[in-house]
């Protein structure tokens, strides 16, 4: 039986290996045989328990111990929580939303998905008026990280030019220090790109910089070598400001990369590429298909007009 006595000589050798979707560590060491001082290998994976609804009213912030804040801009913060005194790494990550929306909370309802097609006609009909429809307090995070309101110091590429200029920052999904799972993101400062549907052959200088210059910057900064990142545009996204998702590509399964969800900054470049000079590109020429939660303010009519479609 591997009692608490017995667990504690443990001798460590290495980590084999790191997980921080599922928040585990494995770890190589070896224990004593049962009876005997002589040890063995033993291979330890090493996991956070979930955090189950039962458990809810442990998790309230009434039980916090203590709080550091990562960061923030408009109505989000994030943090770090302990819930015991003495713990040098932190329990816990909070974002916090507030105050949130009607469309925050269906956003982080829990839901089922379905998939639909979402051809140029029904962008037209369907997606673009409703694009359009948001009130500009949607975006104030992006505005107030764009004037150097809010997380100015954590800048770490900064191209000004209106047109073709942008910005990349830490992600409020990274910690800032968990470099498996680091997390940045790209904001343009042309704000007449709603999604990849906006996008065309004069946007290319500034994809092909943001892949450049995040690439560089994650290796010059954070060691990590060129190839070493998955820089990725969501369809649909949750904000209609232009931005790329750029992430160490080791850390994997995170919900945002669904296929039909994520497409890679190389695949619009090279669909970009591939575009005739004048006219329609091919991605707005081309029907996307992706996942919609039944939450999503798009999912009702889009559902409904499926049936038009001669997909069924
Ligand atoms: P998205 O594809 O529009 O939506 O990406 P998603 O949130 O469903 O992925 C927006 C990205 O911006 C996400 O990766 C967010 O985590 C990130 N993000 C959102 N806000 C509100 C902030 C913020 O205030 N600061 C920073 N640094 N990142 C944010």
């Amino acid at each position: 039986d591997y009692s608490l006595e017995r667990l504690k000589q443990f001798q460590f050798v290495r980590v084999l290996n790191e997980d921080p979707v599922t928040h585990a560590l494995t770890l190589l060491g070896t224990l004593p045989l049962q009876a005997s001082t002589e040890h063995a290998h033993a291979i330890l994976r090493i996991e956070k328990t979930a955090l189950s609804v039962d458990s809810a009213e442990l998790i309230v912030p009434q039980y916090l111990e203590n709080t550091k804040r990562i960061e923030g801009t408009d109505i989000y913060t994030w943090l770090f929580g302990w819930f015991a005194k003495s713990a040098d790494s932190p329990d816990v990550k909070i974002n916090i939303v507030h105050p949130a929306t009607e469309v925050h909370i269906r956003k982080y309802s829990k839901q089922e998905v379905t998939i639909v097609h979402e051809t140029p006609a029904l962008y037209e009909r369907i997606v673009k008026p409703y694009i359009t429809a948001f009130p500009p307090s949607r975006t104030q995070w992006v505005e107030n990280i764009l004037n150097g309101t809010s997380e100015a110091e954590k800048i770490v590429f900064r191209d000004p030019s209106p047109e073709s200029g942008y910005l990349i920052l830490p992600d409020m999904k990274w910690d800032l220090t968990t470099l498996s799972s680091l997390y940045l993101v790209a904001i343009a400062f042309n704000r007449n790109i709603r999604s990849l549907r906006d996008l065309t052959k004069a946007h290319l200088g500034m994809l092909r910089s943001i892949r450049r210059e995040a690439a560089r910057v994650v290796h010059e900064k954070w060691g990590l070598a060129p190839g070493s990142l998955r820089m990725f545009i969501h369809y649909q996204p949750s904000y209609y400001h232009f931005h790329v998702h750029i992430v160490n590509a080791n850390y994997q399964g995170l919900p945002g990369m669904s296929a039909g969800q994520a497409h890679l900054l190389d695949d619009i470049i090279s669909l970009l590429e591939c575009s005739p000079d004048d006219g329609p590109t091919i991605l707005q020429k081309m029907t996307l298909t992706y996942a919609l939660g039944e939450q999503h303010g798009l999912y009702e009519p889009l559902k409904a007009a499926q049936q038009e479609l001669d997909y069924y």
